[in-house]
């Protein structure tokens, strides 16, 4: 049976600067950490950088053209830091902000709704020299720079996110070091955390001030649908020690204004949490007007046994690396979910979707969501008459639409949906590796072809009808 989706609903794909723009000399543009990292011999696969990427910088108006032919009506980008603000410190560059200017005049001409990400993790590098997240500073000078872009697009940009997925840029950024800047110190991984929290805080403040009213401010979180192995009370433990580094970190500072208890206490051999001060919690605690979910996959945790491999040999999905993105959880063991994988092998199962969007749904109750990111990467190829064949991703796609669909008739408050991603772009650790596109690229001549999941998906955002696999 085909259901249908509610009129007004955002039907969008998502993007973000480093994996698709290049031009990254460009316009007195500096290095971002991922600048940095991917020249760093040996932290991206077959050494790939996003020194071109998918040249979005000089295709911006053919792409944008692109997205109207499929027919979606919404569109998620995110901001370069160094493009608008070099050092991360200091006066505005005009073109960096004359790019997003022109592209959001694109995108409006053409009936499509700006969702701005300030922060999909390219932090300047100097701001990295002087510390990076771990550094209460970093939050400050994000402040600053929300204050810059909001002045410069406040008045035709509604949608507004502070970060894209602060877990990956605290836990992978500093803790396991497989993202950018590849530090691997969990106390640096926790501080970053709460450094990441306080600049969505005050971002958020300052986002307020500069705005017009009818601005809305949003974070994009990747939480976690995490599962226990088996009901035993150590692996139920194992399931609320993660979830508590991998969601209630981020969402109880910034829906209920606290940390868990029960993370101050795993990680209280680390750290005593000091860096947190007075009033940051009250700063955090911004009333938001929606909340974003990325979801690709879940994970199932056990309590670590004797039996299980070395945290070294564990496959938990987030890269390998021998230190691990979870400070204070040596003694949780990752085991992989059941089910067909993607080619990142991430296990797929659109439940995790569902059971997450009625989590927040009951957790934030009046907090509408958006699904700001969710995909799958699979080896696509043009057939000989130049076409590509994508019915894995279709079905993928489908199956978490459904989920979605589900959840709404159970009372999620869902707004909206973006797929991961656009384009085959530059997947970070995995280089230009993995293709999430809904339009394929040809990394040689850098032409673009719609696969068949774009036409599927802009079938779909036109008609709102999501139609029997
Ligand atoms: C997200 N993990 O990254 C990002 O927001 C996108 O930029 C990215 O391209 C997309 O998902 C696909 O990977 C993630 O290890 C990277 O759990 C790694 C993880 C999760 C999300």
């Amino acid at each position: 049976m085909s259901v249908s989706f509610p009129p007004g609903f955002l039907w969008g794909t998502a993007t973000a600067a480093y994996q698709i723009e290049g031009a990254v000399r460009e316009d007195g543009r500096t290095p971002s950490i991922w600048d940095t990292f991917s020249h760093t011999p040996g932290k991206v696969e077959n050494g790939d950088t996003g020194d071109v990427a998918v040249d979005h910088f000089h295709r911006r108006t053919q792409d944008v053209r692109l997205m109207a032919e499929l027919g979606v009506n919404a569109y998620r980008f995110s901001v370069s830091w160094p493009r608008v603000q070099p050092t991360g410190r200091g006066p505005a560059v005009q073109r960096g902000l004359d790019f997003y200017r022109g592209l959001v005049d694109d995108l409006l001409e053409h009936g499509i709704t700006p969702l701005l990400t300030l922060y999909h993790w390219d932090l300047p590098q100097e701001l990295e020299t002087a510390g990076g997240w771990p550094e209460r500073d970093t939050a400050h000078r994000f402040a600053d720079y929300a204050r810059i872009v909001a002045e410069a697009l406040g008045d035709r940009v509604v949608r507004w996110t502070t970060l894209n997925e602060p877990w990956c840029s605290a836990f992978l950024g500093y803790g396991s070091g497989v993202h950018a800047p590849g530090r691997t110190d969990p106390v640096a991984a926790l501080r970053a955390a709460h450094h990441l929290n306080l600049g969505h805080g005050l971002a958020a403040q300052a986002l307020r001030t500069q705005l017009p009213a009818r601005a809305q401010v949003s974070v994009s979180i990747n939480p976690s649908a995490v599962r226990a192995r088996t009901e035993s009370p150590a692996d139920l433990d194992a399931r609320r020690r993660i979830d508590a580094l991998a969601n209630r970190v981020f969402t109880d500072p910034m829906l209920h204004g606290s940390y868990p208890a029960d993370l101050l206490t795993d990680t209280e051999r680390l750290t005593d949490w000091s860096f947190v001060h007075g009033d940051d919690l009250a700063v955090i605690r911004h009333p938001l007007d929606s909340l974003g979910i990325n979801y690709y996959s879940p994970s199932v945790v056990s309590s670590a046994t004797d039996s299980d491999a070395p945290a070294s040999e564990r496959n938990d999905g987030h890269g390998a690396s021998e230190h691990s993105p979870w400070p204070g959880a040596d003694s949780v063991a990752f085991h992989q979910p059941p089910g067909d994988v993607t080619e990142m092998g991430w296990t797929i199962d659109p439940t995790g979707l569902y059971d997450l969007l009625m989590r927040y749904s009951r957790e934030a109750p009046r907090l509408p969501l958006v699904i700001t990111e969710n995909g799958a990467a699979y080896p696509d190829k043009p057939a000989a008459d130049g076409s590509v064949h994508d019915p894995e991703r279709i079905r993928y796609l489908h199956g978490h639409l459904s989920a979605v669909h589900r959840a709404m008739a159970d009372g999620a408050d869902v707004r909206g949906y973006f797929l991961w991603s656009l384009m085959d772009n530059f997947e970070w650790a995995y280089g230009y590796g993995k293709r999430f596109g809904a339009v394929y690229v040809d990394y040689d001549t850098q032409a673009r072809t719609p696969k068949s999941s774009a036409r599927w998906y802009g079938e779909l955002a036109r008609t709102g009808v999501l139609p029997d696999c």
